[in-house]
């Protein structure tokens, strides 16, 4: 099989990228990333000397570009992770969400239904459902939650999706979407909580916490997501939406103070600031459409997979360092100093 892999130069996708040609040695993969300030060539360092792995610096957007990829690889499959990722960059300019996360998706769409695919899978979010209240554990997204979405960088999400289900009915175009709940894991880009404190608190520096640092999150460790859109390809039904995550709920607040201790760092680090604009409460995915049809099931426990991040962190200090002290300072103090 020839699988595109777009945003494979990022967080999942370059896990993805990892998974695959892992486990199915025979597999091409060819990797299609614009290299944007969340791109890292340096991540793929460990698969560019792999015969059956290619990497293309492109913007999904860029219409002729995609299309000359399709008639030179002529993919079975398109994995699209590429994407402007992060909420509060989404919240200061949503632009470029709008171009990268909506029109990108039309342009890949387009070639796959001019060139023939077997499968175009979306990779999108639970944050297309928007978020549930604190005060009802019981409820849950499902795949019949309907969209409701609160900033610039979900509904660009929830855009994109409602566009792969309009190709699937007006043109019969073979798509699958997953939803998955906040990744963790390695390769994170430090810009996201988990990385972020990480970061920060090995630099002795404060741990900034959004708001009173209540808002819940359902995390899941990168690789289970990787393997949840593998299943997905291969059996999922063709036009469905599945819902991933780990059933793994937990406060902003626990989780740095889990990292501080796990670092040995003083809690008193932690600073409250002021809270996102628009802040979502709470998401929590009901994974029982993806867990029946296709037998997922999470692996990693969180004790375990956030473990394995830290250490991940503390031995790969360059990858994130350098990160750190480049473009991402002037990010940082615009976020961050005044807050
Ligand atoms: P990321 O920001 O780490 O990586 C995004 C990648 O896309 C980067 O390599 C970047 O260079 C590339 N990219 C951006 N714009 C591009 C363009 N116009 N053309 C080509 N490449 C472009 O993101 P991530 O956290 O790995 O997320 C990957 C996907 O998964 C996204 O679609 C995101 O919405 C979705 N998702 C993420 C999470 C999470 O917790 N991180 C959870 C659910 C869904
Ligand atoms: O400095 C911070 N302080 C803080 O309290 C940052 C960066 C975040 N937070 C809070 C905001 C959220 O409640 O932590 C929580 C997690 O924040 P992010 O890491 O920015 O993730 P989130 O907004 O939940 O979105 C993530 O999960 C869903 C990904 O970035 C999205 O791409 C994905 O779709």
């Amino acid at each position: 099989m020839t699988i595109i892999v777009t945003g494979g130069a990022g967080f999942i996708g370059s896990n993805f990228i990892f998974y695959m040609l892992g486990k199915y040695p025979s597999d091409r993969i060819i990797c299609l990333d614009k290299l944007t300030y969340a791109g890292n060539l340096s991540t793929l360092a460990p698969v560019m000397e792999n015969k059956n792995f290619r990497f293309v610096k492109a913007d999904i957007c860029d219409r002729e570009a995609v299309y000359k990829l399709f008639e030179e690889e002529k993919p079975d499959v398109v994995v699209n992770f590429a994407a402007e990722s992060h909420v509060d960059r989404s919240i200061e300019d949503p632009e470029v969400f709008l171009r990268t996360n909506i029109m990108g998706t039309a342009v890949l769409m387009d070639a796959c239904r001019k060139y023939g695919i077997i499968r175009y899978h979306q990779v999108s979010t639970d944050e297309v459902y928007g978020d549930l209240p604190l005060d009802r554990p019981d409820l849950f997204f499902t795949e019949e939650t309907p969209i409701h979405t609160s900033s610039p960088y979900s509904s660009s999400k929830a855009a994109a999706d409602l566009l792969v289900l309009a190709y699937y009915r007006t043109y019969n175009l073979p798509v699958s979407i997953s939803r998955c709940s906040n990744n963790y894991g390695p390769y994170h880009f430090p810009e996201k909580l988990i990385p972020l404190m990480i970061a920060n608190a090995l630099n002795d520096k404060p741990l900034p916490v959004y708001g009173e640092g209540l808002n819940v999150r359902d995390w899941l460790y990168v690789e289970d997501h990787c393997k949840a859109i593998d299943l997905i390809i291969r059996k999922g039904r063709v036009g469905e939406v599945y819902n991933v995550g780990g059933h793994n709920e937990m406060r902003n607040i626990d989780i740095v103070k889990i990292i501080c201790k796990a670092l040995g760092k003083s809690e008193s680090l932690i600073t409250f600031v002021k809270d996102r604009k628009g802040h979502d409460m709470r998401y929590a995915i009901d994974p029982t459409k993806i867990s029946e049809e296709l037998g997922w099931l999470p692996e990693t426990k969180f004790e375990e997979g956030i473990k394995k991040t830290i250490q991940w962190y503390l031995d790969n200090r360059s990858w994130w360092e350098e990160i750190v002290s480049g473009e991402y300072k002037e990010y940082y103090s615009k976020m961050y100093d005044k807050r």
